[in-house]
């Protein structure tokens, strides 16, 4: 097996016992190794950064380096006196000393380590739960708030700038294909219409940065809560992994992100699409754990377009997965024919719930 043969080009001490598909990424193909001596074992998660999706994995590999290297400084300089032991995966080197590996095909691979004793949840589990999703991603924000984003490269251009996101939900459009699978769905058309209908919103975000009134920060990328790390023995979050998308951004992204999937019981993958909400107590926890730690470095434009991020995530990640079932599911991983669409529906169904909601959120978020 070919994660087998690369597995073993890291330099981890003992033999291979295992090496198996592992976790539920939509993007990467990740596996987890074990590998023995005669008194020890050790886990590390092996992943194909797929080329298709990222056109640069060197940028990728470079962004987590100096990441890492940012935040595991951090981290030791503070342990003393942090409220937990807070964690970051480690990139594990190859036994040449490099940071990743180059198999025939011109795939990278690279192997980190596994956070231990830590568990991820697909769906948010309770309130508790939801304030320790904004806890972390507040102590990750507020970490790399002095980490200038210009260290880092694009490593997946055009992520979270919604207007690209509906320029290629018109090019799959614009197709047979895709117009064929729009014709022969009442799904299809009825978001498509929700989308139509909320166009003109999703420059919100591009516009505030355009003008200058948001700038750009170091940014996670993908922040949803089954990339938040829950300690087993504590029931405290301990990190946020999955750091393919940390580059350049607006906080706003992540934050967007973090309330999309913290705040909808339900899951992204809802079987029910009635049972999709945006539920206000979860929201005032994920809100109470984030500003813990946010009100240190956001500032007074950046808190005013917050409920513009929370609505508009949703939807731009409602609108990548759409024009993907219309161009053939080419970027994420489906389960099934209309994978994607289905997935889409949840997410509209999110965002129309927060603009029910907006009253409320905008309370929280300590506006009226
Ligand atoms: C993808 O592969 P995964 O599950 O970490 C996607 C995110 C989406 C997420 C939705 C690089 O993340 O942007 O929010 O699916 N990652 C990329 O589950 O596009
Ligand atoms: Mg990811």
């Amino acid at each position: 097996m070919r994660a087998a043969l690369i597995a073993r080009q890291f330099d981890v001490q003992g033999r291979l016992v295992t090496v198996e598909p592992y976790g539920s990424g939509n993007v990467n193909d990740t596996y987890l190794a074990i590998f023995r001596t005669t008194f020890s074992e050790q886990r590390f998660i092996v992943q194909r950064v797929r080329k298709a999706i990222f056109p640069d994995p060197e940028a990728i590999m470079q962004n987590m380096r100096v990441l890492t290297d940012h935040c595991h400084a951090k981290l030791e300089a503070e342990s003393d006196g942090a409220d937990r032991i807070w964690q970051l995966p480690k990139i594990i080197q190859t036994k040449g000393g490099e940071d990743w590996v180059t198999d025939a095909n011109g795939d990278i691979w690279r192997a980190i380590s596994q956070i231990a004793s830590a568990t991820a949840f697909e769906k948010v589990q309770n309130p508790e739960h939801a304030f320790e999703a904004g806890y972390v991603l507040g102590h990750f924000h507020r970490m790399v708030s002095d980490l200038p984003c210009d260290q880092l490269r694009y490593a997946l251009p055009g992520f979270h700038v919604t207007p690209g996101y509906l320029a290629k939900l018109d090019a799959a459009l614009a197709t047979p294909e895709g117009r064929e699978r729009v014709q022969t769905s009442l799904d299809a058309k009825r978001a498509l219409r929700f989308v139509e209908e909320r166009r003109a919103r999703c420059n919100v975000l591009e516009n505030a940065l355009k003008s200058g009134e948001l700038r750009l920060r170091t940014t996670h990328g993908d922040p949803k809560v089954g990339n938040i790390m829950i300690d087993t023995a504590t029931g405290r979050g301990t990190c946020i992994v999955d750091l393919d998308t940390v580059q350049p951004g607006l906080v706003h992204y992540d934050i967007g992100d973090a309330t999309r999937s913290a705040c909808n019981p339900a899951g992204e993958d809802a079987p029910d699409l009635a049972s999709v909400i945006f539920d206000l107590d979860l929201f005032t926890a994920i809100y109470r754990g984030y500003r813990s730690h946010a009100q240190d470095f956001l500032s007074a434009a950046e808190l005013k377009y917050l409920y513009d991020c929370i609505h508009l995530i949703p939807l731009e990640l409602g609108i990548r997965f759409l024009a993907d079932h219309l161009a053939g599911d080419v970027y994420f991983k489906v389960r099934y024919p209309g994978h994607n669409l289905r997935r889409a529906l949840v997410q509209f169904k999110l965002a129309e719930s927060i603009e029910a909601r907006e009253g409320s959120i905008r309370k929280v978020l300590g506006e009226s």
